[in-house]
């Protein structure tokens, strides 16, 4: 009786322990449901903490993976104001990279076991990194529709109630605005001033990445998992299918003012909802590329795998500088002190 006492909690006790966390909980979603930014050292509930490792690390990643199409394009960039724009943009996208694994270090996670996750195939990130740049054009396509929707998404991502991800995701939108711009002036030059090959370069680029970049909103809301709690928490701020629609509202214009034509032939502005209803989505293609058969998963976890390898004597050389610091005397640190 006297050992039972000890090893469990008694009836009152017992129950005390999940009133209380119930409590946490709900005071939690009070702070939230004001708006408050929750930050690293606040309580918060496992399932809150472990949705933001899962998203900020797919988004991270994504950025990762997703600076290999463009790259395939530097060397082959038509000048040198293309070169430079392109170079500027593919850094960006690893500079994303970083701050999301930051945002993602604070919810108690490093960054190696991250990127191990990923290396090892045990993450997901974009399904849109999954296809081919083929021609100049998709790098036009890319940043009009990959960047294009990588906006509409992560705006509201802005306001999220994680602050460390909220903060992190202001310059990246601002970023990422730039990158939209490059991309669509990019498809204005090969539509409207370039010759017939290079509009119908801009078509084929359209007709390839079209689907692929509504695919990136996620699975409808009907199928999203996670979607309904994440809105709850305020991670999210629009479902997937909310978000979706926006970017086609937003993109069909564009499109028209390009000359081009989206390649669905039941796209058409609905009167009563005020919206462009489009055909299905091939959701098998989606969960193709999910699984790893995409055109090019195979390619890109390659070559990652590849950079993540060459670059090992750079991560042992920088851990042995490392060591040799922490071993120094404090008073051998400061060389510039000691010189003057
Ligand atoms: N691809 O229940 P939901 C960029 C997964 S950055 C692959 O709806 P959730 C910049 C989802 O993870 C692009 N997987 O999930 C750039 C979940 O899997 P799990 C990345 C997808 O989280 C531009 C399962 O399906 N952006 O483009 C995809 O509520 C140019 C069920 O889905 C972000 O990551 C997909 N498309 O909503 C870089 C933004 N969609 O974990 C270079 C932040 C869904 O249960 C060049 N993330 N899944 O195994 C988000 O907003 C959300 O995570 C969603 C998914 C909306 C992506």
């Amino acid at each position: 009786m006297y050992t039972q006492a000890l090893d469990s909690p008694g009836p009152e006790l017992a129950s005390a322990v999940p009133a209380a966390e119930a409590e946490r909980e709900r005071r939690f979603q009070e702070r939230i449901d004001r708006d408050e930014k929750i930050e690293p050292k606040d309580w918060m509930p496992e399932a809150y903490r472990q949705t933001l490792i899962r998203q900020i690390a797919q988004h991270a990643h994504s950025e990762i993976v997703g600076m290999l199409p463009e790259g395939n394009w530097i060397t082959r960039a038509p000048s040198l104001r293309r070169k430079a724009v392109l170079v500027a943009k593919v850094q960006d996208e690893g500079g994303h990279g970083m701050y999301l694994y930051s945002a993602a270090e604070t919810l108690g996670v490093s960054r190696g076991e991250l990127i191990g996750q990923l290396l090892a195939g045990r993450a997901k990130y974009s399904s849109i990194f999954n296809y081919p740049t083929l021609t100049w054009a998709d790098i036009g396509a890319i940043g009009w529709l990959v960047d294009g929707a990588a906006i509409m998404n992560q705006i509201p991502l802005c306001r999220c109630s994680y602050g460390p991800y909220a903060r992190a995701m202001v310059r990246i939108c601002k970023e990422e605005s730039f990158h939209q711009r490059q991309g669509y002036e990019i498809m204005l030059t090969l539509a409207r001033s370039g010759t017939r090959a290079q509009r119908e370069m801009a078509q084929d680029a359209l007709n390839r990445w079209w689907w692929p970049s509504l695919m990136m909103f996620g699975p409808s809301d009907t199928d999203s998992v996670h979607t309904a709690q994440s809105m709850r928490w305020r991670i999210k701020r629009f479902t997937n299918d909310e978000l979706r629609q926006k970017f086609i509202d937003a993109t069909v214009p564009q499109a028209r003012f390009l000359g081009l034509s989206i390649p669905d032939a039941d796209l058409r502005w609905d009167e009563a909802t005020q919206h462009y209803a489009t055909g299905p989505i091939d959701w098998s293609e989606f969960q193709a590329v999910l699984k790893g058969e995409g055109p090019c998963n195979r390619e890109r976890m390659g070559a990652r795998r590849a950079a993540h390898e060459s670059g090992q004597w750079v991560r042992e050389a920088a851990a042995a500088y490392a060591d040799k610091q922490r071993a120094r005397p404090a008073s051998g640190r400061s060389g510039y002190a000691q010189a003057s």
